[in-house]
């Protein structure tokens, strides 16, 4: 293997029995003339994470498809602030946002000046409004990039299915291009054709995804004014990217960034790339933070839990893909606090999980395949991390992965697979989760390969185990507060707008030890980043007595507070009875 290890120092040593298939790939690394990635893929890959933002009328109609008679009139947020979005998604960890342009109901979030349909004929801003506009300004603000999705169908246009409709696509995608600064992915949604409003002709329209738009004049448009821009196309013509099969959020354990560049792409080749594949074509991973795509109010206690976020990051970024998250907009214009508090928690535990790498306090030798990572010490750790250099193409096929416990090598698998040991590709980033071992040494194995493998980087990691989120609880006074725990330890509730606080209630757990907490600080933030330190102490008496507990102090003017639990009666994650604040 020839090892670029960013942070390991490395003993290369070529054994002189080499087997047959490294000989093999070593000859073959100077001709290895598999498909690379384009300057363009390789940036977009080490965005890692961005957002989508859905927004459009179905907000208002509590739809997820509209038909495209939906009335203009129903556009009037009272509290649009693209601003939040981009702050939200920044501290979620996201690095860019796709924003809806045009969803399939027709109404365009900018004022094109091909159709009445749009934010022109609203009463937002008195129809002088640009939804693009504000976001991809606050995304420059923000320092995230900014990308479009532009739908293909219309159920609103009289002239879909004709060759008319696809100028207008194309003057549209032009207008999107031309007047919103650098754009770093188009989206093509996949879904095409069926029943509409259609100019008022009310019926269906089947037309062909593969042939009417005429992807090949379409593509042409965005390397002419977006050159740096990615394309994601689903059904037609071989996009720079693909769909990974799934909006569950995960891709294939084995996921090649490689495709075949023409015929179709049935689920299996979506979902695990193909290996001998003839273009690079990686997989993005797409999903919402909740279960639709837009935003529905009986879906704000079903934002998705810390551990499922967690999984999802494991099943995409940690598969050799990028994620791309949804964050639908409420119908004040903002993105609700659940979504919120959970986007950045997910952040947190990210940088939690992988703040320290315990393969750099190790001494790790490499010797033909074989890289041993030796701790001198029994050491704990469930992650495992390895990158490919894919620059140079993706080349490992499977590995293998030991422990030494107690003098005796284990092997490891992945534990989110359900068949097999999981321990395929690589590609950009593998990250691969067991449960926690306590060995001294770590061998990785790189069993069979394309052509001799380039490593870019090894990590092993303890991440904090994960149990289920506590749930909301029925009518307490905690209800109305959005409660979110960025680690079992630390609470938060955030109230979306400052408000002025006098007084924090703590009831305990009730009937229990577990979880109680007894020691306290507690913090308050109107930004996420600056945190004033409100009170710390001790719950007197509250094992014996577990009644409400009250912290008062001087009038503080703030958005969040977030309470400490620095120590806990029994357990190891905090509880509570109930919470209210004053
Ligand atoms: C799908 C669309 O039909 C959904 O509404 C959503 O936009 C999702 C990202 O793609 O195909």
């Amino acid at each position: 293997m020839k090892g670029i290890f960013a942070l390991l120092l490395m003993t290369m040593s070529l054994s002189a029995g080499a087997q047959t298939e490294r000989e093999q790939a070593r000859l073959e690394v100077a001709s290895f003339n598999g498909p690379l990635p384009t300057e363009n893929q390789l940036r977009w890959q080490d965005m890692e994470m961005y957002a989508f933002i859905h927004y459009s009328l179905n907000t208002y109609t509590d739809q997820e498809w509209g038909f495209g008679n939906e009335d203009p009139k129903l556009f009037n947020p009272f509290d649009l602030d693209c601003r939040q979005w981009a702050r939200v998604c920044k501290q979620a960890g996201m690095k860019g946002i796709i924003f809806t342009a045009k969803h399939h109901c027709g109404f365009c979030m900018w004022p094109s000046k091909y159709t009445e349909y749009s934010v022109k004929s609203s009463p937002w801003k008195n129809g002088q409004g640009d939804v693009v506009r504000e976001l991809a300004n606050a995304c420059r603000e923000e320092g995230l990039k900014f990308a479009v999705y532009l739908s293909p169908w219309d159920r609103n246009h009289a002239d879909y299915g004709k060759p008319e409709y696809v100028t207008y696509f194309r003057n549209q995608l032009r207008e999107l291009l031309t007047q919103y600064g650098d754009i770093f992915e188009v989206w093509f949604d996949g879904a095409n054709g069926g029943d509409g409003w259609y100019g008022g002709a009310n019926e269906t329209r089947r037309i062909d995804g593969k042939t009417y738009y005429g992807w090949a004049e379409t593509f042409k448009v965005i390397r002419e004014l977006q050159p740096n821009a990615v394309i994601w196309n689903d059904g037609g013509d071989r996009g720079d990217l693909r769909w990974v099969g799934t909006e569950a959020g995960n891709v294939g354990e084995t996921n090649w960034s490689t495709m075949p560049s023409k015929g179709d792409t049935p689920y299996p080749m979506l979902h695990y790339g193909v290996e001998d594949g003839d273009v690079w074509c990686p997989g993005e991973t797409n999903t919402s933070i909740r279960p639709g795509w837009f935003y529905h109010e009986n879906e704000n206690e079903h934002v998705k839990s810390l551990s499922k976020l967690m999984d999802t990051y494991y099943k995409s970024v940690g598969r050799n893909s990028t994620l791309l998250l949804n964050f639908p907009i409420a119908p004040n214009g903002r993105i609700h606090p659940n979504d919120s508090l959970r986007g950045i928690a997910f952040k947190q535990m990210i940088d939690e999980v992988f703040k320290d790498n315990l393969a750099t306090k190790a001494r790790v030798t490499l010797k033909g395949d074989v890289t041993a990572i030796d701790f001198g010490k029994p050491t704990a750790f469930n992650r495992f991390l390895a990158e490919e250099d894919i620059a140079n193409g993706q080349r490992v096929k499977k590995f293998m992965l030991e422990a030494l416990v107690d003098g005796k090598w284990q092997p490891l698998k992945d534990a989110l697979v359900e068949n097999g040991d999981g321990l395929t590709t690589i590609g950009h980033r593998r990250i691969i989760c067991f449960p926690t071992v306590t060995a001294t040494k770590l061998r990785f194995t790189i069993t069979s390969y394309k052509a001799e493998p380039i490593i870019k980087k090894l990590g092993v990691y303890l991440a904090p185990e994960l149990t289920a989120d506590i749930p909301y609880s029925g009518e307490k006074k905690s209800s109305a507060l959005h409660i979110f725990f960025g680690s079992p330890k630390q609470m938060f509730i955030d109230w979306d707008t400052e408000q002025t606080f006098t007084t924090f209630h703590y009831l305990p757990p009730q009937g229990t030890k577990d979880g109680l907490v007894t020691h306290y600080t507690l913090w308050a933030s109107s930004d996420w980043t600056n945190w004033t330190k409100l009170a710390s102490g001790e719950f007197s008496n509250i094992v014996n007595n577990p009644i409400w507990q009250t912290i008062t102090f001087p009038a503080t003017k703030a958005r969040i507070l977030k309470l400490d639990a620095d120590r806990l009666a029994e357990g190891e994650r905090m509880g509570y009875g109930d919470i209210e604040v004053k």
